[in-house]
């Protein structure tokens, strides 16, 4: 591992003071502070993100990376992160201590320097893995910029140092605060929050910590750094509250929490793991009994939805070797053809996870991986980690076989299936389906459809309708639960080859935004426990084979009022029960107000409809985001699979949220 950088130069705080040194480089080191705190605050964006509750998360990443990179070190072991009542978190790690000594260009103590001078972090650390996060141990100063207030205090050498500043300013030089055995670095910030006292903050006003937000990413990193010790303590309720997440197992507990909710093929995930010219390979997967493919992949702890080489890496590796093992042993007949990678991959969780000195991220979120050595790389061990496996467990090896043969056999009659489900043209009208009520206009983004609950509600919703931009396809009762089928069953339900037709766009592997005919897709179901259970089948079947409608904000539900209150010649609307008695209230509770409760979409006229749902000018609608694919996964396994024990807990813990559907996905 590499030594610390300052080490040769280290000097402690009273040092500092007599050193004429410093007081010759401080100039030029405030120029620099200055410059980079102003380009921070003037674009915040281009190094956080955003300044909304996403970018104030962002902040928290960026220093518990700090902490983590300490971990991947070897010196760390446990990172606490705290949130405060009075608005500010703090990281505390039991690593080295950021190094105090003068920096020998700065004149001042790394510290300082790294947590006031843009880019400093990443020059003089050492070459050890500087892993975490997207900013490469840059984002201190970053996040400093961005608080009113920062605290950091560092343990080491017996003596406890600190340093607080103002909006990236120092308030005052390191100094020595007391003695103490420990080792580590504290960081405590508060964030610059936008308000009416304060105008002049870079964050939304308004804007929070969420537990629930950082408990996911603090999870999720604690899983791709297995013994690393991650608490996360919420001290603002009247009861505070902690979390450990720690994991000896790493990405192997990660695809056991995966498939927490499903049935699984072995009991313990395959797992390989190993390290070629610096790159640091750690793949965990599992089948399971849904049809779905549930494939991560991490560069440096990071996400990368976008795939790339590692992705390829494993996907190759896969294929090969389990068609491999099929033909030396027959598994797969001879006049029989390989297996694809599609069929590979159906039922398979897995987590894949590399770590590697200089990433290069592409695409169009930036979160692909592009470095084209780290192909090969993955695909060597992983070969050779999974042959090894299928040869020394043939139970297990056949089991996945048959299980890929399986979706050989499906795949072939989906596409079968598939094939007549496909619109020909787009012109084609024909073949567009019969329950359809389409509207006039061809441009996508002018375009909604609603599918609706129900022949009578369908009735009502295509007469008070805009027929311009308005299509209407109505369904008939439940719609097929695909979380429990194969695609090739999926393909033969009339309600759910009504909507792929009408939405234009295919599929799966065939999926085309660009051929997509409405950029609003509407779920107008009654709002009542049977519509939010439609609804839900609904936004499973987009999640599973569509999710790039849920992930563009294209998925809408309709927010049809609970009630109508008559009042004399006046009419309202009322779209829930605060509302009703706001209303009343209002109306005053004497008089007599008539209120009809809407049992059903069926129960409006045309008219009503059309001003209280569909009504652009006039309307609410909800629209359903695809914040964490993780999550979303889990509660659809958990309220469309087969276990019914945590089902029927969630949905008790959960009540309210599923008859209302008010499910943030
Ligand atoms: C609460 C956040 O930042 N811990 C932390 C940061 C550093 C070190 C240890 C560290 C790194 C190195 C040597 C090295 C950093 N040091 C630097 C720099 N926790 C937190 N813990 N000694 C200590 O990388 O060689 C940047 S981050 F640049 F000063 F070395």
């Amino acid at each position: 591992m590499t030594e610390n950088g300052t080490g040769s130069e280290k000097l402690n705080a009273e040092a500092l003071a007599e050193n004429p040194a410093v007081d010759a480089a401080y100039d030029e080191n405030q120029i620099q502070v200055l410059e980079g705190l102003e380009a921070v605050r003037k674009r915040p964006g281009m190094y956080i993100g955003s300044t909304d509750a996403r970018g104030l998360h962002h902040c928290v990443y960026e220093i518990v990376d700090n902490a983590i990179d300490e971990a991947l070190a070897g010196y760390c072991t446990e990172i606490l992160i705290t949130l405060h009542k009075d608005g500010s978190v703090s990281v505390k790690d039991n690593g080295r201590g950021f190094p105090v000594g003068i920096h020998p260009k700065m004149g001042r103590p790394a510290v300082e320097v790294c947590l006031t001078v843009l880019h400093a972090g990443g020059k003089f650390g050492g070459q050890g893995y500087k892993v975490s996060g997207g900013l490469h141990g840059v984002g201190a100063s970053v996040v400093n910029a961005l608080s009113r207030h920062l605290r950091v205090e560092v343990r080491q050498d017996g003596k406890v140092y600190e340093q607080e500043y103002n909006i990236g300013k120092i308030e005052y030089d390191l100094r020595v605060i007391g003695e103490t055995q420990e080792t580590g670095t504290t960081v405590r910030f508060w964030p610059d929050i936008r308000s009416e006292e304060n105008p002049g903050g870079v964050f939304d006003p308004g804007i929070d910590f969420s537990y629930d937000v950082l408990k996911v990413r603090i999870r999720e990193m604690a899983f791709l750094n297995k013994g690393v010790k991650l608490v996360l303590r919420d001290e603002r309720p009247e009861e505070p509250f902690e979390r450990v997440f720690h994991y000896e197992g790493g990405i192997r507990e990660f695809v056991k929490y995966l498939n927490k909710n499903k049935e699984v093929l072995f009991p313990e995930p395959i797992y390989v793991e190993g390290v070629k010219n610096g790159v640091m390979v750690e793949v965990a997967m599992q089948y399971n009994d849904s049809y779905t493919e549930n494939i991560y992949a991490f560069a440096n702890n990071i996400h990368t939805p976008e795939g790339g080489t590692h992705l390829m890496g494993f996907q190759s590796a896969l294929t090969r070797a389990i068609n491999d093992y099929g033909r030396r042993y027959k598994i797969i007949k001879e006049a029989d053809a390989n297996l694809k990678g599609e069929d590979t991959r159906e039922s398979l969780a897995a987590v894949i996870s590399v770590k590697m000195p200089e990433p290069q991220f592409e695409g169009q979120t930036k979160s692909k991986l592009g470095n084209s050595e780290v192909r090969p790389i993955v695909d060597g061990l992983v070969s050779e980690g999974l042959s090894t496996f299928l040869e020394e467990n043939p139970a297990v090896a056949r089991g996945i076989l048959d299980r890929c043969l399986g979706a050989a056999r499906a795949r072939e009659a989906a596409r079968k299936a598939r094939d007549l489900t496909r619109r020909k043209s787009v012109l084609e009208s024909a073949s567009l389906p019969g329950k359809l009520a389409d509207c006039a206009e061809r441009d996508p983004a002018k375009c909604e459809i609603f599918i609706v609950e129900g022949d009578s509600a369908g009735g009502s919703a295509k007469m008070g309708r805009d027929r311009h931009t308005q299509a209407i396809l109505p369904l008939r009762g439940k719609i097929l639960n695909v979380e429990k089928t194969r695609l090739d069953k999926i393909l033969l339900n009339q309600e759910i080859k009504n909507m792929i037709t009408a939405f234009g766009c295919g599929i799966g592997q065939e999926f085309n935004l660009e051929k997509l005919r409405y950029h609003r897709i509407v779920c107008m179901t009654d709002a009542d426990v049977d519509g939010a259970h439609i609804r839900i089948l609904m936004l499973t079947f987009f999640y599973r084979y569509m999710p790039e409608l849920i992930k563009q904000g294209y998925v809408y539900s309709a927010m049809p009022p609970l009630y109508k209150v008559t009042k004399g010649k006046q009419e309202y609307y009322v779209y829930n029960d605060e509302e009703l008695q706001a209303l009343l209230d209002r109306l005053g509770r004497d008089t007599k107000a008539d209120i009809q409760r809407y049992k059903g979409l069926g129960e409006m006229s045309s008219e009503q409809l059309w001003q209280t749902t569909m009504n652009p000018e006039t309307r609410t609608m909800k629209r359903f985001e695809l914040s964490d694919a993780i999550a979303a996964d889990e509660i659809f396994t958990l309220l469309m699979g087969d276990k019914v024990e945590p089902r029927r807990e969630f949905i008790e813990q959960n009540a309210k949220l599923v008859a209302e559907t008010d499910l943030d996905l």
